[in-house]
């Protein structure tokens, strides 16, 4: 914080690439790194105590403690649609976007997918393409992230206060820097929660969710957001179909993970856009030509596909992890991720997760739900070694007590709501339903694993 000046508020990709690398070589990190290697299989070998990581290019590297750091949205999905082989076109998949970037210009484009990537996407290829058409299964809301350049005075405030913008990420909910306002929507006189959500509105970002405590437990106070961001839809947009199309929107506000995004509804106001209610005609296949539905064929040039992860759980099971007696993972979370404290897998001795399914993982500023993960793994290999202990494994019971506590913290709020979102996996065909971050905030969170410590690692077996 002290020594990296960013730009904005949110910055772009290039910007946050010259961060990481700055940290990168700020700490030496990367004579410990090895780029460019995949790997397929992590194996547990029980006569010796090691896990057997295989790359694929065939190297095999042996290691007492394995530590995935796979990332929670790392793993795209291309849905299985028909045809696409066939496509004359050129196709993307936003998550595997190529580095050396796409050229709309004198194109038709097409994209599938109006979730965080969709709505942020349109609007730049509405500015360069010829005509984009956006393919909308579910409508989603999405507040403005009113980027801009950061202020001298805001630059100023982050270098003298690092240590209290520090402990605010420790103290709020989802490890936020800002606070969740106390105040209950339901309690308010309607015209001044109207005057606290058009400041909201103003100000934009992420923070729109914490303007009332309650938006996120009560379903007649999240109603009112709802309201709110239906109404600046339906305002934005011009043509009443298309802003109905876009306003019809089945689950409560930040159910699915709530978009910011740059002018993605006034973007449907251009002449060159085009939106199609696939949920009405869905997409029956894509033909040589472009993409089929029930109703029409629309001609494209180029396919971009922001249709999202196969979220948490995909990263790790595209990996063939097996633990003790040649188990594997893919079997044990059949049914859904299983696991204790998102950090380990009964069966899977020194098998650290981090970030994984059952931690508060998506539901946090991410890097502060890493840095807690990485703090907490770093202290018991730390512990392991000062007692000179060599295995630690999440007992089954108490992997089993987690599962529970997982659900029924979700349950608390209204997130299940939104059957078709991707915390509960439903956007990937055949993946089972089960809301899979924890969500009983990073604070709780922080807590619980503080006393499982305190209480000598309750819940592991420690050899
Ligand atoms: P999301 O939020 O999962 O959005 C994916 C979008 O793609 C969403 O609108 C989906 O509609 C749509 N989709 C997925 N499959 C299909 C098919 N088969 N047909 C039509 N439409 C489809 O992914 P993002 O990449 O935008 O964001 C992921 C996270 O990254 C985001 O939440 C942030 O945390 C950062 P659906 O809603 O399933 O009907």
């Amino acid at each position: 914080m002290r020594a990296w000046e960013w730009s904005e508020r949110y910055p772009g990709q290039p910007e946050i690439l010259r961060y990481l690398n700055y940290v990168a070589d700020r700490f030496d990190l990367n004579r410990n790194i090895l780029f460019r290697t995949r790997v397929t299989a992590a194996h547990y070998d029980e006569t010796v105590n090691r896990w057997r990581v295989r790359t694929e290019h065939g190297a095999t590297f042996v290691a007492k403690f394995l530590i995935t750091a796979v990332g929670c949205l790392s793993t795209a999905n291309v849905p299985a649609f028909e045809g696409l082989e066939s496509f004359a076109g050129a196709w993307y998949h936003t998550g595997q976007w190529p580095h050396e970037g796409v050229d709309f210009t004198g194109k038709r484009v097409g994209m599938i997918g109006t979730g965080s990537t969709g709505s942020q996407a349109a609007p730049v290829i509405a500015a360069a393409a010829t005509h984009l058409t956006v393919f909308q299964r579910t409508a989603n809301y999405s507040v403005p992230a009113r980027n801009a350049p950061l202020t001298p005075e805001f630059r100023r405030y982050v270098k003298e206060h690092p240590s209290e913008i520090r402990a605010a990420t420790h103290e709020t909910l989802n490890g936020m820097a800002f606070q969740i306002e106390e105040r209950l929507a339901v309690e308010t006189p309607p015209e001044e929660r109207e005057a606290i959500y058009e400041a909201a509105w103003a100000r934009g970002g992420l923070q729109f969710r914490a303007a009332f405590k309650d938006m996120m437990v009560d379903k007649a106070a999240n109603d009112t957001a709802a309201d709110f961001v239906k109404r600046k839809i339906r305002a934005v947009v011009q043509d009443p179909q298309t802003a109905g199309l876009l306003s019809d929107i089945d689950h409560p506000y930040a159910a699915k993970r709530p978009p910011i995004d740059t002018h993605y509804f006034e973007t449907f106001n251009r002449t060159n856009v085009l939106l199609v209610d696939v949920k009405a005609t869905p997409i029956t296949r894509i033909s040589p030509v472009g993409v089929c539905t029930t109703e029409a064929e629309y001609p494209l040039d180029i396919l971009v596909f922001a249709t999202g992860v196969d979220a948490m759980t995909g990263p790790l099971l595209r990996m063939d992890i097996r633990g003790r007696g040649g188990v594997a993972l893919q079997d044990v979370w059949e049914a859904g991720p299983r696991n204790y404290l998102g950090l380990q897998v009964a069966g899977f001795p020194n098998l650290f997760t981090s970030t994984g399914p059952g931690s508060p993982s998506v539901l946090c500023n991410m890097p502060v739900a890493i840095e807690q993960h990485v703090e907490w793994i770093t202290d018991c290999l730390a512990y392991m070694r000062t007692q000179g202990l060599e295995r630690i494994e999440a007992r089954l019971d108490a992997m089993d007590k987690w599962v529970a506590e997982v659900n029924d913290v979700a349950n608390k709020t209204l997130l299940p709501l939104a059957t078709h979102s991707w915390y509960l996996g439903a956007n990937i065909p055949g993946k089972p339903r089960v809301f899979m971050p924890y969500a009983g905030g990073m604070v709780r969170y922080r807590e619980i694993c503080r006393d499982v410590v305190a209480r000598g690692y309750e819940g592991f077996s420690l050899l």
